[in-house]
């Protein structure tokens, strides 16, 4: 039996998690089937197996893994046919590539998508979601959240992206792999909150819907907030 702990809002079935979406495409990617377990922020006890209190969290038979770029390594060793970092140098490539999505992507996306995130979350997770991520922040959610800003600093963090998409369908090339899907889940991230924050004429949103298509056509619509 294999289960993914990702998270949900109020209504179960949407799951807005970034790291959790890039798990749910490296699963299509290796073709592996699963049992879906959502969970609101505040419900700790169903991760307790995993010794720490974030989702995604991968149960695969005997084995708990967390942490997204975890997961991919662990995919990979236990699934190597259709590889998603590869292994070696690929591999710290592939963590470099996050780390530095991490830090230039996630932030602007954030002060678009906060508002959202806090829209769309259970009632019974509101006042944990506000105390947590305004300690992380150092400011209040109104405060910090600013999408028009967000979004212009997006559009200059996608540059490299642009730039790169402009020459072949995919971060890793013909075919969808690894970095797509790392970088990916951050844009089902806003696209599941109802926005898209870039231009979706550009080589990037060109690239995204391609990913969304590619993800839909194997695996059904998926569910985003009615927000606007
Ligand atoms: N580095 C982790 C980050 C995971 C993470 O930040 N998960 C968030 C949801 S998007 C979470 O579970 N937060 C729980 C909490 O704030 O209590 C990964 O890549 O999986």
């Amino acid at each position: 039996m294999r289960e993914l702990f990702e998270l949900r809002g109020a209504d179960p079935q949407l799951l807005f998690s970034p790291y959790c979406w890039r798990v749910r495409l490296a699963l299509l990617h290796k073709g592996l089937e699963f049992e879906s377990r959502p969970l609101r922020f505040t419900d700790k006890q169903p991760l307790a197996c995993s010794g720490q209190q974030q989702v995604p969290v991968l149960r695969d038979g005997d084995s708990v893994v967390h942490d997204s770029v975890a997961i991919f390594r662990y995919l990979d060793r236990t699934y190597p046919d259709k590889p998603l970092l590869g292994a070696g140098l690929a591999e710290s490539r592939a963590a470099l590539l996050e780390r530095v999505i991490f830090h230039a992507v996630r932030m602007p996306l954030l002060k678009v998508l906060l508002p959202r995130v806090f829209a769309v979350i259970d009632a019974a997770d509101k006042d944990y979601f506000r105390s947590t991520r305004e300690k992380a922040l150092g400011a209040t959610l109104e405060a910090f959240a600013d999408p028009e800003a967000g979004a212009v600093q997006l559009k200059q963090a996608l540059a490299p992206l642009e730039a790169w998409l402009a020459e072949q369908p995919y971060l890793d090339g013909e075919a969808p792999a690894g970095s797509d899907y790392l970088v990916g889940g951050l844009f089902f991230w806003a696209w599941c909150l109802g926005t898209q924050p870039w231009a979706t004429d550009s080589a990037v949103g060109v690239w995204f819907q391609r990913l969304l298509n590619h993800y839909q056509t194997a695996c059904g619509p998926v569910k985003r907030a009615a927000l606007d």
